[in-house]
């Protein structure tokens, strides 16, 4: 039996970004191989938040074209979208009766999320977790390749499928997060206390995947540093923490051996150098891109089949849960 991973990515106005990919993306691709892996574009995530229709749809085509683009390969990995599969949604109203309001309430994502929605919060962004843990564990997953802001909805996961099972016996598997140590929380350029973000409204914070090879320069040039001189990799220095760390990520090697290569050197000189290294990374794919994007109707067609060789498989996971629960089948 091989090992089960899902993971999802949210079309949330704009297409992924640097982070997105260092984080979690990155390792879809790798662990396509060997594994049996189920990505997702959940769009249900993303109207937790108010978004435009056009707009919407639109990520949506370019989430998932990007995704090819990257290497997620629908003959390896199954890759669909999550409004496409109901099942996901079932499983999420039944789990919803038993989590409670006051694990809910716990969520740092939806106290920084609701924050920053001025006039509406939905009931969607406060129950987000418990349709992320129907994702997760409809598929009977083992591992979800994520960034570290999601660890605490995978706990949230295990925690209700434990409950669930003491209740009714083993029908969920415990599911865990799989995290790139190094790279699991890259940060604003603009802020480098907070984590790089689609929906950050200042666009020179984040590196978004098709951006143009001028505008990673503009934006990696403007990124915040501090006003010492020295190019070390020194936690109490975010700025230049953060882009070392992408640095390294892009360019493997001792952390000794990169202060070397800076030694006596400038941040001008380091950031032209990563930019060169982001240039270079999204080249292939943004030409990728290109051909995928184009042909809307052909997407489409991908991610129906796609979809709908899956809901067999998940509709015996929820016929199962429904049993359990004593709904009639
Ligand atoms: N800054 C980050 N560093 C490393 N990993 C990150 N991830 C997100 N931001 C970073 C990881 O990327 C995957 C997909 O994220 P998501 O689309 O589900 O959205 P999110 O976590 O809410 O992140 P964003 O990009 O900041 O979106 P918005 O602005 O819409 O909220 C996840 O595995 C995530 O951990």
């Amino acid at each position: 039996m091989k090992t089960v991973v899902f993971s999802g990515i949210q079309p949330s106005a704009q297409v992924p970004h640097l982070g997105n990919y260092l984080g979690a993306l990155r390792q879809w691709v790798d662990l396509q191989n060997k594994n049996q892996c189920y990505y997702c574009v959940v769009d249900l995530h993303a109207i937790t938040v108010p978004q435009p229709k056009q707009a919407l749809t639109e990520a949506t085509y370019a989430s998932y074209a990007l995704l090819l683009s990257i290497g997620i390969d629908t003959k390896l990995s199954k890759l669909f979208v999550q409004s496409q599969v109901p099942e996901h949604t079932e499983l999420a109203w039944l789990l919803n009766c038993y989590t409670s309001v006051g694990q809910l309430s716990r969520m740092t994502q939806y106290k920084e999320k609701s924050e920053k929605q001025k006039n509406f919060i939905s009931a969607g962004l406060y129950d987000y977790p418990v349709l992320m843990a129907a994702d997760i564990l409809l598929y009977d997953t083992d591992q979800v390749p994520v960034g570290e802001d999601q660890i605490q909805h995978i706990e949230l996961a295990r925690d209700i499928a434990e409950r669930f099972n003491h209740q009714y016996g083993p029908v969920f598997k415990l599911p865990k997060g799989l995290l790139l140590k190094e790279t699991a929380r890259i940060m604003s350029l603009q802020q480098p206390d907070q984590k790089m973000s689609k929906s950050d409204p200042n666009q020179n914070a984040t590196i978004f995947l098709l951006d143009s090879p001028d505008i990673v320069a503009k934006k990696i040039g403007s990124a915040v540093t501090d006003s010492q001189t020295e190019i070390r990799f020194d936690q109490s220095r975010p700025g230049l923490y953060n882009l070392l760390s992408i640095y390294r990520a892009l360019k493997p090697q001792p952390l000794a051996e990169i202060e070397k290569h800076f030694e006596g050197r400038g941040y001008k000189e380091l950031k032209k150098e990563l930019a060169e290294l982001i240039v270079d990374l999204l080249k292939p794919i943004q030409k990728r891109y290109q051909t995928f994007v184009n042909d809307k109707a052909e997407l489409k067609k991908l991610m129906k089949a796609q979809a709908e060789q899956i809901r067999p498989v998940v509709g015996k996971k929820v016929s199962e849960v429904k049993e359990k629960i004593g709904l009639v089948i």
